[in-house]
C-alpha cells in the first residue's frame, strides 16, 4: 500500500508528478479520499507552515508544494462528495481583502458543490463592498468568509460590517473560516457561526440554506 508518508513528502517536495501517482496507487489500494486528503494532503501542508515558519521552505517552494495540492485535490474532488439532496441553497465564498491564501477555500467551495448547493466562489482578496455587490445581485443565503493571516482577520470584521451598514444584514447568514480564526472571534464580529473545516462549513451552510 502507498505510504501516507510518501504523500506527504511529494507534498513538501513540490513535486506534482510523483504526488498524483501516489494518491491514484493509494486509491487503487483501497484508501479512502478522506484519508488521503486528511492525513497526507492537510498534514503535509501543515508541514509546510512549520517549515515556512522555520525559514527551512521560502515562499516558490511553497507555492509548488500548493500547486502539487491543488492537481491532487482534483483527483481526490469526485470522491469527495457528500450526496447532494438538491436543495440548492446559493452560497457566495471568497478570501478577504489582502489575503492571497485559497487552499482551505477551494476545499470548502467544493464540499458546499458536492452538498447540492450552488456556490459563488469570489475568488480571494475580495474587497467588502465587492462582497457587497454580489450579495445584492445574486441574493445568496450564505455568505462564508475564509481568512489565513492574523493580519487580515480584521477584513473579515469590516466585511460583516459593510453589510450591516448596507441595512441587508438580516438577509444573509454569514460564517468564517482559516487557520488563525476562532468561535469567539466569530462571535466578537458579529459572524452567524464559525466552522474548522471543510465539512463542518458545508454542514453549517445547509444548515442555513
Ligand atoms: Co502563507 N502563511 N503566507 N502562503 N501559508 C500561512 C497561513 C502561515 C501560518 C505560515 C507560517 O508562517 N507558519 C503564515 C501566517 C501567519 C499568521 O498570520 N499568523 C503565512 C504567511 C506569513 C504568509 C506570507 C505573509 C508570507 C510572506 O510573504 N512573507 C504570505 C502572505 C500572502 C498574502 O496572502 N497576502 C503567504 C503566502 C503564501 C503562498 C502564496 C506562498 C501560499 C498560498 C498558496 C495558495 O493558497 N494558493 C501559502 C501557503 C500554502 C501557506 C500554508 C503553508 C498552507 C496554507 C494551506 O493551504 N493549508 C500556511 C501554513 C498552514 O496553514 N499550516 C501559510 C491547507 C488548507 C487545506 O488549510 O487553509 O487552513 P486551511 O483551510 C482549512 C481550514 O482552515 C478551513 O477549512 C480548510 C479545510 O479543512 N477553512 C475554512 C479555510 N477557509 C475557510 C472558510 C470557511 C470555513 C472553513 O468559511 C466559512
Amino acid at each position: 500500500m502507498s505510504d501516507i508518508n510518501e504523500i506527504q513528502e511529494a507534498l513538501i517536495a513540490g513535486d506534482g508528478e510523483k504526488l498524483i501517482e501516489l494518491v491514484e496507487a493509494a486509491l487503487k489500494e483501497g484508501t479512502e479520499a478522506s484519508e488521503i486528503l486528511s492525513e497526507g494532503l492537510i498534514l503535509g501542508m501543515d508541514i509546510v507552515g512549520e517549515k515556512m515558519k522555520n525559514s527551512d521552505m521560502f515562499i516558490p517552494e511553497v507555492l509548488m508544494a500548493a500547486h502539487a495540492m491543488r492537481s491532487a485535490v482534483e483527483i481526490l474532488q469526485p470522491l469527495l462528495g457528500e450526496d447532494g439532496d438538491a436543495s440548492r441553497g446559493k452560497v457566495l465564498i471568497g478570501t478577504v481583502k489582502g489575503d492571497l491564501h485559497d487552499i482551505g477555500k477551494n476545499l470548502v467551495t467544493m464540499m458546499l458543490e458536492s452538498a447540492g448547493l450552488e456556490v459563488t466562489d469570489l475568488g480571494v482578496d475580495v474587497a467588502p463592498d465587492v462582497f457587497l455587490e454580489s450579495i445584492k445581485k445574486d441574493k445568496p443565503d450564505v455568505l462564508a468568509l475564509s481568512a489565513l493571516l492574523t493580519t487580515t482577520m480584521p477584513m473579515m470584521k469590516e466585511t460583516v460590517d459593510a453589510i450591516s451598514e448596507s441595512g441587508i444584514r438580516d438577509q444573509i447568514k454569514i460564517i468564517v473560516g482559516g487557520a488563525p480564526v476562532t468561535q469567539s472571534f466569530a462571535e466578537e464580529i458579529g459572524a452567524d457561526g464559525y466552522a474548522a473545516d471543510a465539512g463542518s462549513a458545508s454542514q453549517m451552510a445547509k444548515e442555513y440554506c
